[in-house]
């Protein structure tokens, strides 16, 4: 079987074409090019990251797959509700905890975060989280400096933040903010010393030069983004991505792949939409280099995997369960 040589290594001089290539190579060649870089720079181990809604719904921004957004809230059925407490937030991330999540992720569906008393509960969220031994992100839209100066007073892990596609593409989903408002925000959160977690979606009807573009750019930042969340569109009724037909798992797995073959020391994160992909799906994506999952039964608002057979799974596979934190620790 053909063995093409990729240059490979921590670059971050990847061109659009060259990724380009990579997507299109045929699939296990692809594969095996990104089991050596995976075997090369990760171990075998899967992070099962939890992940709540701590705000949801009432978004004034207008992004076509999501069904937080205020412009589709009557379609999409998804009502505004006010930022929740945060004893019952540490409640939540001890349950995940005492079932291997060592990672508590918290969604808020803001366009950017206003300084104020939400904001100093989600800070006390933060070092709630950290104090319980796990490793806290959140994902709360734009950020000034100043924001992700405290976040990191906190003890913030990682902000997430996406690009979701491709600069081009990026209009026709998103109408109130433009592509480098999320670059500044992801620069503020660097400069705060907060790893940086940063991927897209695929599924929305871009095509393979978007997705390259879009890995091009993560794979270009000096040092590249710590996690790479890769989202399957999840079509939710209401929103006017609903009818886009679902997206191919091959196709997920090509983009694991390609992530970890341009960010070798990322963790590589299968995200949404993973409840569509059969059991031997999941197992190409992490074969292909994807090392951590959403877990728990919901994703924001959106069902999620059941948590007993991803267990189960990564059990049957052989693969451990990373940085699984002892309930002993707080
Ligand atoms: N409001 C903040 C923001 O947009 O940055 C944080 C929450 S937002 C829901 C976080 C990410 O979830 C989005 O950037 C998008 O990548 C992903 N997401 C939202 N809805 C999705 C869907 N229906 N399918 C797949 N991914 C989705
Ligand atoms: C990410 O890239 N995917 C997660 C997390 N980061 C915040 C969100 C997925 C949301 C899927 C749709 C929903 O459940 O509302
Ligand atoms: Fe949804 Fe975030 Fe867009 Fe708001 S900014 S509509 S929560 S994806």
């Amino acid at each position: 079987m053909a063995s093409t040589v990729i240059n490979t290594g921590l670059r971050h001089n990847w061109t659009v074409v060259e990724i380009e290539t990579l997507l299109q190579m045929p699939l296990l060649d692809l594969v095996h090019q990104a089991q050596i870089i995976h075997r090369e720079y990760q171990d075998d181990s899967v992070q099962l990251a939890s992940l709540l809604s701590i705000k949801t719904g009432g978004c004034p921004e207008d992004c076509a797959y999501c069904p937080q957004s205020a412009h589709y809230a009557k379609e999409a059925g998804v009502a505004k509700e006010p930022l929740m407490d945060v004893d019952d937030v540490l409640t939540k991330a001890r349950l995940a905890r005492e079932v291997g999540a060592s990672r508590f992720c918290m969604g808020a569906a803001w366009r950017e975060v206003r300084d104020g008393q939400d904001f100093d509960n989600v800070l006390a969220m933060v070092r709630g989280v950290r104090s319980l031994g796990m490793e806290a992100c959140v994902t709360l839209g734009m950020l000034k400096p100043h924001q992700a100066e405290r976040l990191a007073e906190a003890g913030l892990t990682a902000y997430n933040h996406n690009l979701d596609t491709s600069p081009e593409f990026y209009g026709q989903i998103i109408s109130t903010r433009d592509y480098n408002e999320r670059l500044e925000t992801l620069s503020h959160v660097r400069a705060a010393g907060i790893a940086v977690c940063c991927g897209g979606i695929i599924g929305m009807g871009e095509n393979t030069k978007d997705r390259a573009q879009m890995l091009q750019i993560l794979a270009a930042m000096k040092p590249h983004p710590e996690s790479v969340p890769i989202n399957a569109l999840v079509a939710v009724k209401g929103t006017p991505l609903e009818n886009r037909p679902p997206v191919d798992p091959l196709d997920l797995v090509r983009m694991c792949a390609v992530a970890r073959i341009t960010m070798p020391e990322a963790r590589v994160r299968l995200s949404a939409g993973r409840a569509m992909l059969s059991r031997e799906a999941q197992v190409l994506c992490l074969m292909a280099g994807a090392n951590s999952i959403f877990y728990g039964e919901k994703l924001l608002t959106t069902a999620n995997n059941d948590a007993e057979a991803d267990r189960q799974l990564i059990e049957a596979i052989g693969l451990k369960i990373s940085g699984k934190v002892e309930a002993a620790a707080a």
